[in-house]
């Protein structure tokens, strides 16, 4: 990190609004030598979706295991990335506010910006209520426009091709809006990935666009120790001048100040900024691997809790009922959920082609 990219300890905020709380009302989080000081009131936020992020996905892969869903993906072992990420986010429709190019992995982003977990639930089932695609997407698949969330699409690494071109639109209209996209460590071998890059950071034109990859060490059932010459995936940008870094991405704190600083930074010289996120992937690729636990990973949920709970920001009473409650809360969902109509047959034309035979978006 060079040095104008440091920052001075902070109150961290849940913005897109700065914090106006005051320094003296934050908690430094034990045994953690980030210089991130970041509020228990935002702390206890984070936890929050955390736990709903979570127990929101275990009840997707429930469902998919109850035969109420035909394939699930997601992202357990992702949230202290993402929520922090998610927190941060402009959030609004149009190029003053951040454009958003996610994959399949993103809930957590999208549960801290808001979005209600009853549509990831009737997405989950296909019902004809999906929000996000009207029953006909696979899981985690959000398209949200009033939140500049483009439609995610399942072929992985496409999006780091449409995120360049919001990223132009974004430099010609000014203003402090930035694009984000975001995908795995093997899509990284795709070419839009190399064309990403490249159009980001071409001296006549630098890109304001946040270049996020998560990477959990796996390609479905291939290890990346095999597939990459070079040592962190972070050094491909550092090829094309971009400022970059590769963070523990299941570490709130250092999450959270990574991507405030990558952020501020983009916002303000109007040039990118790539972070390689080191994430968990806690159960398994997705359905077509079983969806199961899997042992042997760090669970970012399990540290934080510890340490919320040793810093005394919150008790472990506490934590288990927040569990509680969603668990509960999203099993009645899904029998709700359960009672909703599929999509009518006489719609399998609206949404293909606009102005075709159905309706458009
Ligand atoms: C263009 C394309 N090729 C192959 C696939 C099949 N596929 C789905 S997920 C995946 C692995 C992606 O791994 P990574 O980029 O590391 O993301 P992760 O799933 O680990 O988060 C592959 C090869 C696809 N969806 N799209
Ligand atoms: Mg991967």
């Amino acid at each position: 990190m060079k040095s104008h990219l440091k920052v001075a300890a902070r109150t961290a905020s849940a913005s897109p609004e700065r914090s106006k709380g005051n320094q003296d009302n934050v908690t430094q989080l034990k045994s953690n030598d980030s210089k991130a000081r970041i509020s228990p009131e935002v702390l206890t936020r984070i936890h929050d979706v955390m736990v709903k992020s979570r127990v929101l996905e275990e009840r997707l892969i429930k469902m998919y295991k109850q035969s109420d869903g035909y394939f699930w993906i997601g992202g357990p072992g992702e949230e202290a990335f993402n929520v922090p990420l998610g927190l941060q986010v402009k959030k609004g429709e149009g190029k003053d506010y951040d454009y958003l190019h996610l994959h399949y992995r993103s809930s957590a982003i999208v549960l801290a910006m808001g979005a209600e977990p009853i549509g990831s639930i009737r997405q989950m089932k296909n019902v004809a209520t999906d929000p996000y695609s009207g029953g006909r997407n696979f899981s985690n698949h959000y398209s949200i426009r009033k939140w500049n969330i483009v439609p995610i699409s399942s072929t992985i690494e496409t999006q780091y091709a449409s995120a360049i071109g919001t990223a132009i639109a974004q430099k010609r209209h000014g203003g402090t809006g930035i694009t984000i996209v975001n995908g795995g460590d093997a899509g990284t071998a795709e070419g839009e990935f190399a064309s990403c890059l490249i159009w980001a950071s071409r001296p006549i034109n630098p890109l304001p666009i946040l270049i996020i990859v998560t990477n959990n060490s796996y390609g479905i059932s291939t290890p990346s120790e095999g597939q990459h010459g070079e040592k962190q995936i972070s050094d491909r940008a550092r090829a094309f001048g971009i400022e970059s870094r590769t963070i523990n991405g299941n570490d709130v704190e250092e999450s959270y100040q990574a991507i405030q600083e990558a952020m501020d930074y983009i916002r303000k010289e109007r040039k990118p900024f790539f972070i390689e996120a080191r994430v968990s992937r806690l159960y398994g690729h997705s359905s077509a691997s079983g969806a199961n636990f899997v042992g042997g990973e760090a669970d970012p949920l399990v540290l934080f809790e510890k340490k919320l709970e040793e810093s005394k920001v919150m008790t472990r009473k506490q934590m288990d009922e927040l569990r509680d409650r969603y668990t509960q809360e999203f099993l009645d969902m899904a029998k709700q959920v359960k009672q909703e109509p599929m999509p009518d047959a006489s719609t399998i034309y609206d949404y293909v082609y606009f102005g075709q035979r159905g309706k458009g978006w």
